[in-house]
């Protein structure tokens, strides 16, 4: 997808965007995404050759659990400092990563959650360029969450700057303005929320659906994600 002379926002809330931005705030290095699990553990290989093995990490998951060998999942709260400090983390995910590795902007590509939401909203009301929200969804299909948030930052940057809404944006902010008092609502009620309680994520939706925690705003520049 590229979209000239746009800045992406790609979001996805449950999981991948939450977790990158939480293990990059804990002094991750760098993250490297990939589409597929067999090219993470070919990058994972060559990377543990030129970091050594302590300095390089592989995370993700498939179905929402952690991949077979991995060191980490997909749960932010694996990523914490003890983690990853200093390391890099070769990072799949079913959606996410997948959506990540397609989306190009010649501006830049931006990583967004509900838990970095104000800084990003802040710094795309700097300027006038045209903003792209990148929903991550579902195995293609949108995503409740994902749609929440997209219309949370709509309607925090109508608030500093004009605003033209396609139609799929003023869709995702009405789906806003249907949760603006209980954001974690729109997580529990999304079938992607449900597959995780499911699973036994329900810390995850409540850490996911922490608005405005971190402050950094991660980019993908050139195969990498870092601050
Ligand atoms: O598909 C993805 O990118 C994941 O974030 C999905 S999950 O939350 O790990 O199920």
């Amino acid at each position: 997808m590229e979209q000239a002379g746009s800045r992406v926002v790609v979001i996805d809330v449950l999981r991948a965007c939450s977790t990158m931005i939480y293990a990059l705030s804990q002094g991750c290095k760098v993250i490297h995404p990939c589409d597929t699990v067999s090219k993470a553990k070919d990058l994972f290989r060559q990377k543990v050759k030129s970091l050594g093995k302590d300095g390089v990490l592989l995370g993700g998951e498939r179905g929402g659990v952690r991949v077979r060998g991995f060191h980490l999942g997909n749960s932010p709260e694996e990523y914490s400092s003890d983690a990853v400090r200093g390391r890099a983390v070769i990072f799949t995910t079913t959606n996410c990563t997948r959506n990540l590795t397609a989306v190009r902007s010649p501006k830049e590509v931006i990583i967004c959650s509900f838990v970095n939401l104000h800084t990003v909203v802040e710094y795309l009301s700097k300027e006038d360029a045209d903003v792209l929200l990148a929903l991550s969804g579902t195995d293609g299909q949108m995503s409740l969450e994902d749609a929440v948030c997209g219309g949370m930052l709509i309607n925090m940057l109508s608030d500093r700057r004009e605003v033209v809404l396609s139609d799929s944006a003023r869709t995702a902010h009405v789906l806003y303005l249907h949760y603006r008092r209980n954001i974690r609502q729109a997580l529990l009620d999304s079938s992607h929320g449900k597959r995780l309680l499911e699973l036994g994520f329900k810390d995850d939706i409540g850490f996911c659906a922490g608005v405005g925690k971190y402050e950094i705003i991660p980019r993908h520049v050139r195969g990498r994600v870092v601050c």
